[in-house]
């Protein structure tokens, strides 16, 4: 990781899913229950909107020595001081964005071993793996990967990947025998009435499977 800070448990905001609530106080939640990365993903925003956002919550995680990210926007990562930024497969390419970025965090989504391969030899810090079941977070889903796209990662990838897409607490176990050490969720985190709590179940989960290998 370009931080130099490896990640457990990472929460991506989605605003939608807490209608009411004002989003510092959902993701500040998040952390005190244990998320130690945030990635802020908005595709309705205009920019002014989106980087006021992001600058109030690199305040937040740097407060609590959080890491953040931005998705998309490489011009509001680097405006905001965020760590990092997420791009997707259809963005610009990894060394274009290495360019802008630096020594900062980039991670990539992937939906096959074949876009993992690339990311992790063109120099990404950590991929996405997913969506591993199906969502309705992300409109232009793919197709779910299975756990089986979890399995075959974990069998070769070695750079920091995490599992994403429809990771609820009542199916992480899957993904966890899967061989998965890292969990990102958004609807399940943000989404709760105990954001916090929900937080820490994930942790200890995420943790247990870690120490015992399974
Ligand atoms: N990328 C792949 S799946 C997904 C993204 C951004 C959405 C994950 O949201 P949820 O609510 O945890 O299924
Ligand atoms: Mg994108």
């Amino acid at each position: 990781m370009g931080n130099g800070k490896d990640f457990t448990l990472y929460a991506i905001t989605g605003e939608e899913f807490h209608p009411g609530r004002p989003l510092l106080e959902v993701m500040e939640e998040a952390i005190v229950g244990g998320v130690d990365i945030i990635q802020l993903r908005d595709k309705s925003g205009d920019r002014e909107a989106i980087l006021r956002k992001a600058k109030e919550l690199r305040q937040l995680t740097r407060k609590h020595g959080v890491t953040f990210i931005v998705n998309d926007y490489i011009d509001i990562a680097l405006e905001s001081e965020a760590d990092g930024v997420h791009l997707g497969q259809g963005d610009i390419p990894l060394a274009e964005a290495r360019k802008r970025m630096g020594d900062r965090i980039i991670g990539i989504s992937t939906h096959e071993i074949e876009e993992a391969r690339t990311a992790e030899r063109e120099g990404a810090d950590y991929i996405g793996v997913g969506p591993v079941f199906p969502t309705k977070s992300k409109v232009d889903a793919v197709a779910p990967v299975t756990t089986a796209y979890v399995r075959q990662v974990a069998g070769e990838i070695r750079i920091p990947w995490v599992a994403i897409g429809g990771i609820k607490l009542h199916n992480v176990d899957e993904v966890l025998a899967a061989g998965a050490a890292r969990i990102c969720a958004i609807s399940e985190i943000v989404g709760a009435q105990d954001v916090a709590g929900v937080c820490r179940e994930f942790r200890r989960k995420i943790e247990q499977s870690r120490s015992t290998g399974a």
